[in-house]
C-alpha cells in the first residue's frame, strides 16, 4: 500500500527521525487562490512550519503520484497549472489511475495525511454545509472525512459564505470535535467571531495533542477541528465582509454554479470584490494556523 506514497526527501528523513510533521492542502493552492500569490502563500507557510521547528508536507497528485512533500520545482509547477483536478474523497483514486495532475483538499488531505502516518494538518478553511443545503444537498465531504480520518485539522473557522450554524450542527452528528483556540466564539475566518459559541474550547497546542491521542485511545474514529481565530490585526470585521459575500453568492445563484464549482467561484468573487483585503486576511490567518499545527505536532511526537 505504502508504495503509493511518494515521499519528498526532507519528507523521508523527518518520518526516521520522528519529527514532527504538518500536512498541508494544495487545493488552496490551485483553486483557492490567484496565481502568483498562491505561490507566495505555499512558500511562506511552509517556512512558517520549518521556523516552528516542524518538516512541512504540502500534499498533491502529480501525473498520477501522490506526493508527500513537494520539492521547489514541484510547488511552483503545481501553482501555475490552473487545469488541476480538484480531489476530495470521490476523486483521489481516478486522479492516480489516470495518471493526471490533481489538488487535494482537506479530505483528500486528510486521507493522505493519515495514509503517510501524519497526524496534524494546517489549512485556511474547511469545506462546510452550504447555504441553501436544505434544496442543493451541498455538503462538503470534509465533514464526512473528519467524521472518519483520525488527522487533526487546524483551520480558522470556516467561512462565511457556509451556513455556519448548520455545518455545526452536522459536525455534532458525525461526532467531530469543534474547538476554538483561546476563545469562547467560534472564529469565521476573517473574523475572530461568527456570533456562535463554539462547541469546546482548549487554551494551549499540549491539550490539543492530548485529546487528538486519547480520541485513539478510546477507539474513536475521526479527526478534531480546531478553529484558530485569524490574528487581531489581519481581521476584517463582520459588516465589512458579508455584504461582499452576499453580493459573490448572489452572483453564483444567477450564474447557475453548482457542485465542486461553488467554493472556487465564491472565493475568486470574494478577493476581486475587496481588492485583495480579503486575500490578505487569507493568507495571514493561514500562517497562523501553520504556527499552532507545528506545535500541536511537536506535542504528538513528545509522547510517542
Ligand atoms: N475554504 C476556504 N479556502 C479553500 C477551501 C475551502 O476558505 O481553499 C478549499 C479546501 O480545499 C476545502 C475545499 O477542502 O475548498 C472544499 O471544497 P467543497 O466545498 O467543494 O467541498
Ligand atoms: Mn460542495
Amino acid at each position: 500500500m505504502n508504495d503509493l506514497l511518494v515521499f519528498s526527501p526532507e519528507v523521508s528523513a523527518a518520518r526516521v527521525a520522528g519529527a514532527p510533521i504538518v500536512a498541508l492542502e494544495s487545493t488552496i493552492i490551485t483553486h483557492g487562490m490567484p496565481y502568483p500569490q498562491n505561490l507566495a502563500t505555499a512558500r511562506a507557510v511552509e517556512a512558517e512550519v520549518r521556523a516552528a521547528g516542524a518538516v512541512p508536507a504540502t500534499i498533491a497528485v502529480l501525473d498520477g503520484r501522490l506526493c508527500i512533500g513537494l520539492g521547489k520545482a514541484e510547488l511552483d509547477a503545481l501553482a501555475r497549472t490552473p487545469g488541476a483536478m480538484k480531489l476530495s474523497r470521490a476523486d483521489l483514486a481516478v486522479c492516480i489511475a489516470r495518471g493526471a495532475t490533481g489538488a487535494t483538499t482537506v479530505a483528500a488531505t486528510m486521507i493522505a495525511a493519515h495514509l503517510a502516518g501524519i497526524q496534524v494538518f494546517a489549512t485556511g478553511g474547511i469545506g462546510g454545509v452550504h447555504r441553501g443545503a436544505e434544496l442543493s444537498f451541498d455538503i462538503s465531504a470534509d465533514l464526512r472525512e473528519l467524521a472518519q480520518t483520525p488527522v487533526t485539522v487546524v483551520a480558522a473557522g470556516a467561512k462565511a459564505i457556509l451556513d455556519l450554524p448548520k455545518t455545526l450542527e452536522v459536525l455534532e452528528t458525525y461526532g467531530v470535535p469543534v474547538i476554538a483556540f483561546g476563545q469562547d466564539a467560534l472564529p469565521a475566518f476573517w473574523s475572530r467571531d461568527s456570533g456562535l459559541r463554539a462547541p469546546l474550547r482548549m487554551d494551549s497546542a499540549a491539550e490539543i495533542a492530548t485529546a487528538h491521542r486519547l480520541r485513539a485511545a478510546l477507539g474513536l474514529p475521526g479527526g478534531q477541528l480546531v478553529a484558530n481565530p485569524i490574528p487581531p490585526e489581519n481581521e476584517i470585521a463582520r459588516a465589512d465582509i458579508t455584504p461582499v459575500i452576499e453580493r459573490a453568492l448572489a452572483e453564483a445563484a444567477a450564474q447557475g454554479i453548482a457542485a465542486k464549482a461553488v467554493t472556487p467561484f465564491l472565493l475568486a468573487r470574494i478577493f476581486a470584490l475587496t481588492e485583495g483585503r480579503s486575500l490578505a486576511a487569507n493568507i495571514a490567518l493561514v500562517l497562523n494556523n501553520a504556527r499552532l499545527a507545528a506545535a500541536i505536532a511537536h506535542e504528538i511526537a513528545k509522547r510517542v
